[in-house]
């Protein structure tokens, strides 16, 4: 027997710290000031060429980013260190991203009226795992006492779209009644905060949606009308860090590459067209016109794509609310930052209202959600 999959409940989890960008730009500039005055010889002989500053009037210009939340702002804004500093826990304490994970749980749970006894199973779907075992996943579904099973997957900024059809696709088939996808995106540790053409992109956050069967739906709900996901292979946003680091025979443990390293006008290029293409799609195929459609809930990276977006699919320009952006509070949170859109813009939608969350990002990925909203 098939089940309709309805999403019931998203929580979010936001760091309590804050950089605008008067900081971010503040601190790079004073690294820069440091890096140039170590080199200044090789800058000098021509060797080397000397970091410029960053700008806040280009970091708003290019991205509408404003300021982004972090786990730790001291570490990012001290001019010799330039990452987050984050203790290290011991094995009997919950990790960082489960931590993250959980409360932002805790408050889908919350928000459907439902219990760890009434979902089956966690998939962490986010850009970058902690540890490579056990799954992050697992610890999770410990944390909240959940039965059943629960996986990690990666998909890059698209793991939260991803992991909703992989949940869906259960719940119809009734293999699961319901599952919880969680997505702590601790993006500050792997951002090169050196590099002013990214070092603003990024913020930390935890989403989570609970999928599961409209008929056990306690309030208002989304119900799941159909998901597409796709993927097509680029080099133009990539992180070269991984488990066979140690094993290099140059034995260079902090390059640049093992780090966010992306083309992004390439990106920008590249996957607008295709992400246009894809809900266009997605859309056709469903019988879902523009005019139907109440909402877009957008992968969370630049407000430029976003408007493109939103004007390529709705053939006009947005109307203010139609096309919710976080981003200039939270800036690109990977996975996490359609799911935040979607938590804090839709919950005044109407009784048959439709709409779509869409993620796109490195991989290349693009994942799309249709769903309905039901009064109940
Ligand atoms: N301050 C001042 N000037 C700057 C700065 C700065 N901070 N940064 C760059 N400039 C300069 C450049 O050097 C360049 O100068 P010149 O013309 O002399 O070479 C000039 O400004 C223009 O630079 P760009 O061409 O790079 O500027 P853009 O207008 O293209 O804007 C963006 C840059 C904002 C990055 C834009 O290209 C963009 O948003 N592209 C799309 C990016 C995107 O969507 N990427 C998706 C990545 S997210 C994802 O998939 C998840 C990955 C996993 C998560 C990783 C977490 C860390």
């Amino acid at each position: 027997m098939t089940h309709i999959p309805a999403i019931t409940g998203t929580g979010v989890f936001t760091p309590s710290q804050t950089i605008t960008n008067a900081e971010l730009v503040e601190a790079f500039n004073a690294y820069a000031d440091l890096f140039n005055a170590e080199h200044a010889d090789e800058i000098a002989a021509g060797t080397l060429v000397a970091k410029p500053y960053s700008s806040e009037e280009f970091i708003v210009k290019a991205s509408g980013i404003e300021q982004r939340y972090v786990i730790d702002k001291t570490g990012i804004l001290d001019p010799r260190v330039m990452h987050p500093l984050l203790r290290q826990r011991s094995d009997d304490e919950p990790s960082l991203m489960a931590e993250m994970a959980l409360d932002a749980a805790q408050k889908a749970l919350a928000q459907a009226g439902k219990t760890a006894a009434d979902v089956d199973a966690v998939i962490c779907a986010a850009s970058n795992l902690e540890r490579a075992y056990p799954a992050v996943a697992i610890e999770i579904q410990q944390l909240l006492g959940i039965k059943g099973f629960a996986f990690d997957m990666n998909v890059a900024c698209s793991s939260a779209t991803f992991g909703i059809q992989a949940a869906a696709d259960m719940v119809r088939s009734g293999s699961i009644r319901a599952a919880l996808v969680v997505n702590p995106e601790i993006c500050s540790a792997h951002l090169e905060w050196r590099d002013r053409d990214c070092h603003f992109i990024f913020g930390d956050v935890a989403t989570a949606t609970l999928i599961e069967r409209a008929e056990d739906a306690n309030g208002p709900y989304f119900e799941i009308k159909s998901t597409r996901c796709a993927t097509d292979f680029s080099n133009n946003i990539r992180n070269n860090n991984g488990f066979l680091r140690r094993s290099r025979p140059d034995g260079v443990a902090d390059r640049r590459d093992m780090q966010f390293m992306q083309n992004g006008r390439k990106v920008f290029k590249e996957v607008l067209p295709m992400v246009a293409d894809h809900i266009g799609g997605h859309m056709a195929d469903e019988g879902v016109e523009a005019a139907d459609l109440k909402r877009l809930w957008l992968h969370q990276a630049n407000k430029s794509m976003n408007d493109f977006i939103g004007r390529k699919v709705l053939g006009r320009v947005p109307e203010a609310g139609e096309q919710p952006n976080i981003l200039q509070d939270y800036a690109n949170t990977s996975s996490a930052g359609s799911i935040i859109a979607f938590s804090k813009y839709s919950n005044d939608l109407s009784d048959g209202d439709t709409g779509l969350i869409c993620s796109f990002g490195a991989g290349y990925s693009v994942g799309s959600v249709l769903v309905q909203r039901h009064a109940r």
